[in-house]
């Protein structure tokens, strides 16, 4: 190996297992890594997406980057590596521009949004270097050639891309490792530094991958890129899982494990073992991830026995048009039996419910509404329809009208601002808040409530009201409160808690260092993408709100502030004609 290279992370909020991994895999080779947080609270994609310039953010976040970025031009990185989802892209491009001017170092972009549209990236000028695909084996290899690079000499290494003197190489797909058990267990410890309170829930995977594709889901995008390239759905060793768990408890001791596999559990032989020597040398309380297809009734026996105590799984839709059109791989029968069988051994679970699924009807709603009371999942988690890069079912809502071809542009630069927590794309936003609203409070109302309201879906309207809060927030904060089982939740609140702490650090040290009056030093990230193609964009019934009205019943429009909210598109309500 050459001489070893100054590596920094630049992450946004909480923690990634991608960046965990691929900062590991770095250091195992020798290299020296830094992994920086930005903590942005006030714009987070997991919370929402909003104010990014409110008034309390801005100066406060000032400070923040301006200490964040000191840190890092004292570290004097060779390599500023960025991981980006579609909704950080934007704010990855921004950041990396400014980083770039003040450390005279490349940026390297990786993550599922340049892995969906490499072709944009490469127009982007923030961007030094980016990655197509998994990225520890290439990461390591560029390290060994990057000064090659910087001398101007061309690298070909599988996944590597970048635009020099006007033309963009392309180097294929990034090699997907094949065994996962060779990989060292992702760097924890550059995270709970940041943020002490994240090592109470140890969040791994066993797998990568899904062996299914859901037109909504990014194994839509990447199962046909991998298809001749190996497997893509891949699955560590039981014995390599309980390793790390072990290295988790003496390192670090976790008071719970989270497992965020796309699909948890997919071979029953696997979980048995595991769920066997888990009991038996790791025994900490454990919440899971998966779909119905895998939790047959033995596995969900195996687990529980095992401490098992949460789990969280897609449901998404009960119309079995809908079902197919999207590609959900589960039948009606395999999902009443897994509910059943959380139901029998008191498991605590939450079902994840789609709204904006293009097609649907009050019908579909109240159908699901009927089986969800039927069942009493602990929470139902409603995730809005948001449209990303490249799924299949972009083809589908253009067919049907709900997104025009040049939004396109919006979605694959990152520019869809709508919150996948509330109102995401969907153009009849108000038509389904009143079923939100019960969905949140389905597990507080007792049975016989929830069948008077579904009775007559008029009083379901009536509950139509436009407020993330009262339909979602606060049934979830009252489970957290109240529900053991629901440590995912009580989680959520330490982080917030945990970065405001973490906030108040980096202004203290901003202040040590600059003094409470001095002004922002950042280096101004040069503006280099398109602007957003304009204020119509993403849906045509939408950029016609008095159009909108027409086509919904009388009781789906719901009323804010005295005002009548249509829809809701990238970024804000849209409102009645004459309302705004
Ligand atoms: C766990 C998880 C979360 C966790 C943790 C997020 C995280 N960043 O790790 C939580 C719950 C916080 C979360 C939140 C959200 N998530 Co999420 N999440 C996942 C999930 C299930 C696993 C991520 C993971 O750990 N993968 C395993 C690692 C090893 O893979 P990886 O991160 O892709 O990294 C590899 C390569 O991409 C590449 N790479 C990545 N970064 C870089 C950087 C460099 C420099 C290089 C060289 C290479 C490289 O190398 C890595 C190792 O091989 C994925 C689905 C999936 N399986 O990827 C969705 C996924 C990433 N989430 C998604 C989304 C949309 C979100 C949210 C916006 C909300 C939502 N709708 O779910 C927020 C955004 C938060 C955020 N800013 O990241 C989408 C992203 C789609 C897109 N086009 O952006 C995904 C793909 C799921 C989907 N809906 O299809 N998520
Ligand atoms: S089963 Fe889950 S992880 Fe797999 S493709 Fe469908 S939504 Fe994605």
């Amino acid at each position: 190996m050459r001489a070893p290279k100054k590596v920094t992370f630049i992450y946004r909020n909480y923690e990634g297992l991608g960046v965990g991994y691929l900062a590991s895999y770095a250091r195992s080779l020798g290299h020296q890594v830094q992994l920086v947080l930005y903590p942005d609270p006030w714009c987070d994609t997991y919370v929402k997406q909003k104010d990014k310039n409110s008034s309390m953010a801005g100066p406060l976040q000032t400070r923040v980057n301006r200490q964040l970025q000191d840190e890092i031009v004292d570290f004097g990185p060779d390599l500023l590596c960025f991981s980006t989802v579609t909704d950080d892209y934007q704010w990855c491009s921004e950041t990396a521009g400014s980083l770039r001017a003040a450390t005279g170092a490349p940026s390297l972009f990786g993550g599922v949004h340049v892995t969906s549209v490499p072709e944009r990236v490469a127009l982007n000028p923030n961007v030094d270097l980016f990655c197509v695909g998994e990225g520890e084996r290439l990461l390591g290899r560029l390290l060994d050639e990057l000064d090659d690079w910087k001398a101007g000499e061309d690298l070909n290494i599988p996944g590597l891309w970048y635009t020099r003197g006007g033309l963009t190489h392309r180097n294929g797909l990034g090699e997907s490792v094949q065994t996962l058990d060779e990989l060292p267990f992702p760097a924890k410890d550059l995270f709970y530094e940041r943020l002490p309170g994240l090592a109470r829930t140890y969040t791994i995977t066993t797998s990568r991958g899904c062996p299914y594709k859901c037109t909504y889901c990014y194994n839509a995008v990447m199962l046909p890129m991998y298809r001749d390239e190996g497997r893509w759905m891949r699955q560590r060793s039981v014995a390599n899982v309980i390793d790390e768990c072990r290295w988790a408890m003496e390192n670090f001791q976790p008071r719970h494990f989270l497992f965020m596999d796309d699909v948890f559990a997919s071979s029953k032989k696997w979980v048995e073992e595991f769920a066997a020597r888990y009991k038996q040398e790791i025994g900490v309380p454990f919440a899971l991830v998966t779909e119905a297809v895998v939790l047959k009734d033995d596995v969900v026996r195996w687990l529980k026995d095992a401490g098992l105590v949460n789990v969280q799984i897609g449901v998404q839709t009960l119309n079995e048009e809908s079902k197919t059109r999207i590609d959900r791989p589960e039948s009606r029968a395999q999902l009443e039996r897994a509910l059943t069988s959380l139901n029998r051994y008191d498991v605590h679970y939450q079902v994840d419910h789609m709204l904006g699924v293009p097609g649907e009807t009050d019908r579909d709603q109240q159908a699901a509404l009927e089986f969800y009371n039927q069942y009493r999942p602990d929470i139902v988690s409603v995730f809005w329809l948001k449209y990303y890069p490249k799924l299949p079912i972009i083809d589908f809502a253009i067919e049907k009208g709900i997104i025009r071809p040049e939004d396109i542009d919006d979605i694959e630069e990152g520019r869809n601002e709508a919150s996948y927590l509330f109102g995401g794309n969907a153009p009849e936003f108000a038509r389904w808040l009143g079923y939100n609203m019960l969905f949140g409070w389905l597990n507080f109302l007792p049975r016989s409530v929830v069948s008077f309201l579904l009775a007559s879906p008029p009083r379901i309207h009536r509950l139509s009201f436009g407020s993330f809060f009262l339909s979602s927030s606060l049934p979830r904060m009252l489970s957290t409160v109240f529900r053991r089982p629901d440590f995912r939740g009580r989680d959520h609140v330490r982080r917030l808690l945990g970065q405001m702490v973490y906030i108040f650090e980096l202004v203290a040290r901003d202040v040590r260092r600059h003094g409470v009056s001095s002004g922002p030093t950042l280096v101004p990230a040069p503006s280099v993408l398109p602007g957003p193609v304009g204020a119509s964009s993403l849906s045509p019934a939408l950029s016609d709100p008095a159009g909108m009205v027409a086509a919904l019943p009388p009781t789906a429009a719901a009323s804010l502030d005295g005002r009548t909210l249509v829809g809701r598109r990238s970024g804000g309500n849209v409102y009645a004609a004459g309302d705004r």
